[in-house]
C-alpha cells in the first residue's frame, strides 16, 4: 500500500498541528474535519493513533531503508552481575551508547514483577526514561495459560475457550484489562502517551506456547489477535500502539502468512530467529529477512527482526560476521527497522554483550558500523520525518 495523497495531506495536517513534543492524544478538530470520520491516519491498524505513534511508524519505515536499530531485552532492568541500578546497561558499558530500542515483557501482569523478576512499576519508569532519551520501546507478553494457570509454555489448548462467547472469555478480558491499565500508565509528566510497539502472541508458528500452532487453528489465532486489538483500541481507547506480529524462522511468503490476522490488523511484520549458531546459517537468516521485507514493502508496513540471538553469544565475531552479515545479506534483508537480542540474565544465559565478554571487541565494531543505529544515532523518532 503506497501512501495515498489523502494520507499524505492528513499527515501534513498533523505535522502542522503543534510543534511541541507531545500533542493531544485525541484527534484534533482540524484532522477530524480533514477526514470527516474522525480518522487521523489511514496507515495504521489504529486510525486514531496519536501523532507520536504515526510519526514513530514513519520514522521506523524511513530508517529501515538505510540502517538497523539495535535493541536489547530488559537492557536497563538488569545485566550480567547487576540488577536495577540507575543508568546501568551492559550494552552501554561495552560500547558507550545505549541501545536504540528496548524490549519489555508483560508476562505475569497482575503480580508485582514480571516472569523474569522485573518490577512492573520500575518497568514503566524505564519505558518513560527511554522515551525521554528518544529511544523506542517494544512490549511482548508471555501470558500464563488462561485455562490451566500454567505458564506461557503450557501449550494445553486454550485459545478456543477465551474467544467471544466461550466460557473463559470474560476471565481473559480481565487479563487484557490489566495489560490495558499498564499501557495507559505509559505517559510523560505532561500527560503525553508514550508510543509502544505491541507484540503479543509471538512465535505462533511454533509449538511451545498455548497460542502456538499445535494448540489452536489459524482461525482461532487470528480471532484471538483481532479480539485483543479490539479490546485495547476500541474498548479501552488506547491509541499509542503499533501492532507487531512475529512468527519464528520463516522461509516463504506462504509460511509467513499461514497464521496472519490480515493487513488491517498488523502494522509491523516481524520475525524471531534463533538459528544463527553457525556461519552457514547466515544466508538462511538473510533470505528469511528478505521474504519478510518484501511482504512488508508490498503492504506499506515495517519489517523487523523482533528477536534474534544465540544463548551466550558463542562466537567472538558473532556481531559482525553472523548478525550483521545476515542482516546485510542482500538489498532486501537490510530493509528491516530493528534487530533485538534477548536478555542478559547471567553468565549462563545472555544474548547481548557485557564487559569482558569474548565478543565485546567485535560488538565495538558492530557499534561503529554506520549501518547499526544506537541511541545517539537516532533522529527525533516521535516527530514526522
Ligand atoms: C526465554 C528465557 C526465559 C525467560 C523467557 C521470557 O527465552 O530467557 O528465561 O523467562 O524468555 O522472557
Amino acid at each position: 500500500m503506497a501512501i495515498s495523497k489523502k494520507s499524505f495531506i492528513l499527515i501534513l495536517a498533523l505535522t502542522c498541528l503543534g510543534g511541541s513534543a507531545c500533542r493531544d492524544s485525541q484527534p484534533s478538530r482540524a484532522s477530524e474535519q480533514e477526514d470527516g470520520k474522525g480518522r487521523v491516519n489511514e496507515l495504521l491498524v489504529d486510525s486514531l493513533a496519536t501523532p507520536e505513534t504515526v510519526a514513530l511508524f514513519q520514522n521506523l519505515r524511513a530508517l529501515s531503508a538505510s540502517g538497523v536499530l539495535f535493541g536489547h531485552q530488559d537492557d536497563l532492568a538488569y545485566g550480567v552481575g547487576w540488577k536495577a541500578v540507575d543508568g546501568r546497561s551492559d550494552v552501554k558499558e561495552v560500547c558507550g551508547d545505549y541501545p536504540a530500542l528496548y524490549g519489555w515483557d508483560l508476562g505475569d501482569i497482575g503480580r508485582s514483577a514480571n516472569l523474569d523478576g522485573v518490577d512492573f512499576g520500575r518497568m514503566k519508569e524505564w519505558i518513560r526514561e527511554v522515551y525521554g532519551r528518544g529511544g523506542v520501546n517494544t512490549v511482548s507478553m508471555h501470558l500464563d495459560n488462561p485455562l490451566t494457570a500454567g505458564d506461557a509454555w503450557d501449550n494445553s489448548p486454550a485459545v478456543r475457550s477465551i474467544l467471544p462467547g466461550a466460557a473463559h472469555h470474560s476471565g481473559f478480558l480481565r487479563t487484557l484489562d490489566q495489560i490495558a491499565a499498564f499501557l495507559k500508565d505509559l505517559r510523560t509528566p505532561d500527560g503525553c502517551f508514550i508510543p509502544v510497539v505491541f507484540r503479543p502472541y509471538h512465535e505462533h508458528n511454533h509449538d511451545w506456547s498455548w497460542w502456538g500452532k499445535s494448540s489452536c487453528t489459524a482461525e482461532e489465532y487470528n480471532a484471538l489477535w483481532r479480539m485483543t486489538v479490539r479490546h485495547l483500541r476500541d474498548t479501552h481507547s488506547i491509541h499509542h500502539l503499533l501492532y507487531a506480529i512475529s512468527p519464528q524462522e520463516i522461509r516463504s511468503e506462504s509460511e509467513y502468512l499461514d497464521r496472519y490476522p490480515g493487513d488491517a490488523w498488523v502494522d509491523i511484520l516481524g520475525m524471531d530467529y534463533y538459528k544463527l549458531w553457525t556461519k552457514s546459517n547466515v544466508p538462511d537468516l538473510g533470505k528469511a529477512l528478505g521474504v519478510m521485507a518484501r511482504l512488508a514493502e508490498a503492504r506499506g508496513k515495517v519489517a523487523a527482526l523482533t528477536e534474534v540471538g544465540v544463548e551466550n553469544v558463542p562466537a567472538p565475531d558473532w556481531w559482525t560476521a553472523y548478525l550483521l552479515a545476515g542482516i546485510r545479506y542482500d538489498a532486501w534483508s537490510g530493509k528491516i527497522a530493528w534487530a533485538l537480542v534477548w536478555r542478559n540474565a547471567s553468565t549462563d544465559h545472555h544474548f547481548g554483550p557485557y564487559p569482558g565478554h569474548a565478543s565485546a571487541s567485535d560488538f565495538l565494531a558492530f557499534h561503529r558500523d554506520p549501518f547499526t543505529l544506537f541511541e545517539r544515532d537516532l533522529p527525533g523518532m516521535y516527530a514526522f520525518p
